[in-house]
C-alpha cells in the first residue's frame, strides 16, 4: 500500500488530527514565514559540482525536494569521493553498506540503511517514502526492494578502495580520521522558490566501521531534520556522537524556540562535547538553513566547510569550529 493511502486508512493523518509539524509554533514561525527567500542549496564540505546542480534546478523552478536528490547523487556518483556511494570505503570485512535518508516539506521522509551494490541510495530512499507505508528499509529487504523499484546492482567497490582497505587489514587500527581530505559526507538542504524547505544525507559511514554499524546519517533527527515552517540541519563526522545528541532535531527545534542557525550549531556541539569527554579524538559538524535563508555552522575542529549556491553561484565558507 502507498503511504499515503496507508496513512488515510490508518485514519492518523496530520491535519485531521491537529499534528501537522509545528502547527503549534506561531512566534519564531510566523516572524521567519513573512520574508520570502530567494533559492538557496547548502551542502556540507566543498561539494560544489553537488551544491551547483542542486542549486542550478532550484533557479529553474524545481521543487527543493528534486533538487536535493539530483544534487547529492552528484556525490554517490564520484568515483574520488571514498565516503560516499560508489566507490565508498568498505567496512573492516570489505562490505561497501551505504546509508542515506531523505526529508520533505510535508515532514514525510524515508531511509536505507546498510544497503549494499546500488549506486544511489538516497533514490531508495525516497521510493521508500513515497512508495511504501514505512520510512526506513534496511539490508537485504532495501537491496530487494531497490531492484522491484528497478535500480541495478553493481559493484561499488573499486580497484583504489579494496587496495587502500588490504593496506588497512596491516594494522586494523580503527581510527576515524578527522577531516578526511577536507570531503566526507554529503549533507545537502535546499529552499526553493515557493519558500519550502527539503534535506537528504548519503554515506558510506565511518571506513573500516564493524559490520553491520549504522551511523547517523540515515537517522531522521540525527543526521537530518527539518521542519518546513522552521528550517532544517544536517550532520556530518563521528555518527555515534551525532545520534547520542539527536543533533539535527535539536538545531531545528532551537531555532523555533528562537535561536539563529548559528547559535542553534554552537549549542548542538557544545552537547556533543559536555557528552564526550574524548571530544577532541573526533569531528562533528552541523550546518543549518532557517526558513528565511540564514546559514549556521559550527563544528569541533577547524578544517570543516559548508558551499551555498546563492544568486546563481556557489561559496565555501570556513566553519566556526570549537578547537
Ligand atoms: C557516519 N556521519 O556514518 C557519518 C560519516 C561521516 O565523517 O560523516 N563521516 O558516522
Amino acid at each position: 500500500m502507498k503511504r499515503r493511502n496507508f496513512i488515510k486508512a490508518a485514519g492518523i493523518a496530520g491535519a485531521g488530527a491537529g499534528l501537522l509539524p509545528g502547527s503549534l509554533n506561531l512566534n519564531a514561525a510566523t516572524f521567519r514565514k513573512e520574508k520570502k527567500p530567494t533559492p538557496i542549496c547548502i551542502a556540507t564540505w566543498n561539494f560544489h559540482e553537488a551544491s551547483k546542480t542542486a542549486g542550478e534546478l532550484l533557479y529553474k523552478g524545481t521543487s527543493a525536494l528534486d533538487a536535493v536528490e539530483q544534487g547529492v547523487r552528484i556525490e554517490e556518483a564520484n568515483l574520488k569521493n571514498t565516503t560516499v556511494g560508489n566507490g565508498g570505503a568498505p567496512d573492516r570485512d570489505g562490505n561497501v553498506t551505504l546509508d542515506a535518508c531523505i526529508m520533505a516539506p510535508s515532514g514525510d521522509c524515508g531511509s536505507v540503511v546498510y544497503l549494499k551494490e546500488i549506486e544511489h541510495p538516497v533514490s531508495v530512499a525516497r521510493k521508500v517514502m513515497e512508495e511504501t507505508p514505512h520510512v526506513m528499509l534496511a539490508g537485504e529487504g532495501a537491496l530487494q526492494f531497490a531492484i522491484q523499484q528497478g535500480f541495478q546492482q553493481k559493484n561499488l567497490f573499486t580497484k583504489e578502495s579494496e587496495k587502500a582497505w588490504k593496506e588497512w587489514l596491516k594494522d586494523k587500527e580503527y581510527k576515524p580520521i578527522i577531516n578526511i581530505e577536507n570531503h566526507d559526507t554529503i549533507g545537502m538542504l535546499c529552499l526553493d522558490d515557493k519558500g519550502d524547505i527539503a534535506g537528504a544525507c548519503t554515506t558510506s559511514g565511518l571506513a573500516y566501521k564493524m559490520n553491520g554499524r549504522i551511523g547517523d546519517s540515515p537517522i531522521i533527527g540525527a543526521g537530518l531534520y527539518l521542519d518546513n515552517e522552521i528550517g532544517g540541519a544536517v550532520a556530518t563526522g563521528m555518527g555515534e556522537v551525532i545520534m547520542k545528541s539527536v543533533g539535527s532535531f535539536l538545531i531545528v527545534e532551537l531555532m523555533r524556540q528562537g535561536k539563529s542557525p548559528q547559535e542553534a550549531c554552537e549549542i548542538a556541539v557544545q552537547r556533543i562535547i559536555k557528552q564526550n569527554p574524548n571530544y577532541k579524538d573526533f569531528q562533528a559538524a552541523f550546518i543549518a538553513l532557517s526558513k528565511n535563508g540564514e546559514i549556521g555552522s559550527y563544528c569541533i575542529h577547524e578544517g570543516f566547510s559548508y558551499v551555498k549556491f546563492q544568486d546563481r553561484k556557489n561559496t565555501n565558507t570556513p566553519s566556526k569550529s570549537y578547537l
